[in-house]
């Protein structure tokens, strides 16, 4: 079996085995994350001044898509999933006005600074750290133009740690997370990977980055999940207790005494029948309402948020999970802009 760091698309090991002077190579890489870097940068600088020209914003969403699947244990497609999330919340079978009201097509509530070209950079042969670190990198250059702040779209959930990571450390403290997923992905590693996307929440309590971990929809969990929890103090929200937790769920206000709240949101966290488009079918999970209610009534300062590990490759031939994962957008775009 291939290591997790060596999959992927169109990875090239070869640049680093070959008789390219190290240092020649080195020079290259850096060339290349600089760009990718600055395509992003000037995006944001763009919808940070028309934001900010627009006036009257004090929080303005704005998606950045991070389309990496290697760290997934199973399967890669979270990496195709970015560009099929845009093209379902513009699709036109809905108008732009989500539940509570807000305008979708008013770009205070809704910016977008695009992709950051994963599969390109890991192409130059960097390794996870250095991608890692870019992926941060990244959410900061959004999080230098007030008043956008960023909604990230997965990708697999590895790429929440360098996400919160980044959201923590440009802010200078903790956040609270509200994590929904079937799974509590906090292994210490996975496979060996300590970037596994089964392995992003004990990066995150290890670094430090979250006061409070609240998981919710949690249904396939082993003991080294619970004792994982309990070492970080994580609050793990089984769904086999979920009618007896509803009713706090939905009344949850996160975030005061801390830099504010983020959300982390992996599109398994439903139920199989409303999201067959996931790398991991596990049934009994929440139903779309039941996220909605937790989301809507949730009281807090939302300073960032992802929604992750939708795969395409797994979808209906009509992109159904692409429509649940861009409501989800939507849903936490609106929420999130004030
Ligand atoms: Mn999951």
């Amino acid at each position: 079996m291939k290591s997790a760091g060596s999959m992927g698309i169109n990875y090239m090991q070869k640049l680093l085995t070959s008789n390219v002077p190290k240092e020649v190579v080195k020079k290259g890489q850096d060339r290349v994350v600089e760009a990718s870097l600055t395509l992003i940068r000037e995006r944001a600088k763009l919808k940070g001044e028309l934001v900010r020209g627009l006036g009257g914003a004090v929080a303005s969403t704005s998606l950045l898509g991070i389309p990496l699947g290697h760290n997934s244990s199973f399967l890669q497609g979270p990496a195709f999933a970015p560009p099929l999330i845009r093209e379902a919340i513009w699709c036109g079978s809905t108008n732009s006005t989500t539940e509570e009201g807000k305008i979708l097509d008013d770009q205070r509530v809704l910016t977008d600074v695009g992709d950051l070209p994963v599969q390109e950079l890991r192409d130059t042969g960097i390794d996870d750290d250095r991608l890692m670190s870019t992926v941060s990198e990244s959410v900061k250059l959004v999080m230098d133009e007030n008043p956008l702040r960023p909604l990230v779209l997965g990708g697999d959930h590895s790429i929440s740690y360098p996400v919160v990571r980044a959201v923590s450390e440009k802010l200078g403290g903790p956040v609270d997370i509200l994590h929904l997923d079937a799974h509590p992905d906090i292994y210490d590693a996975f496979e060996g990977n300590k970037y596994s996307h089964a392995s992003s929440f004990a990066r995150i309590m290890e670094g430090g980055y979250a006061r409070r971990l609240l998981q919710v929809g949690i249904r396939s969990i082993n003991l080294e999940g619970r004792e994982q929890g309990k070492r970080f103090g994580v609050e793990q929200y089984e769904m086999r207790t979920f009618s007896r937790d509803r009713q706090f769920l939905e009344n949850l206000k996160l975030g005061e005494g801390v830099k504010g709240v983020y959300i982390s949101v992996d599109v398994d966290c439903l139920d199989p029948a409303f999201a067959p488009g996931v790398s991991h079918f596990e049934s009994g999970g929440l139903s779309f309402r039941d996220v909605l209610n937790i989301l809507h009534n949730l009281q807090g300062d939302i300073v960032g948020a992802d929604v992750v590990e939708y795969n395409p490759q797994r979808d209906t031939a009509d992109g159904m999970t692409a429509m649940v994962a861009a409501k989800l957008v939507r849903e936490l775009a609106a929420k999130m802009s004030k």
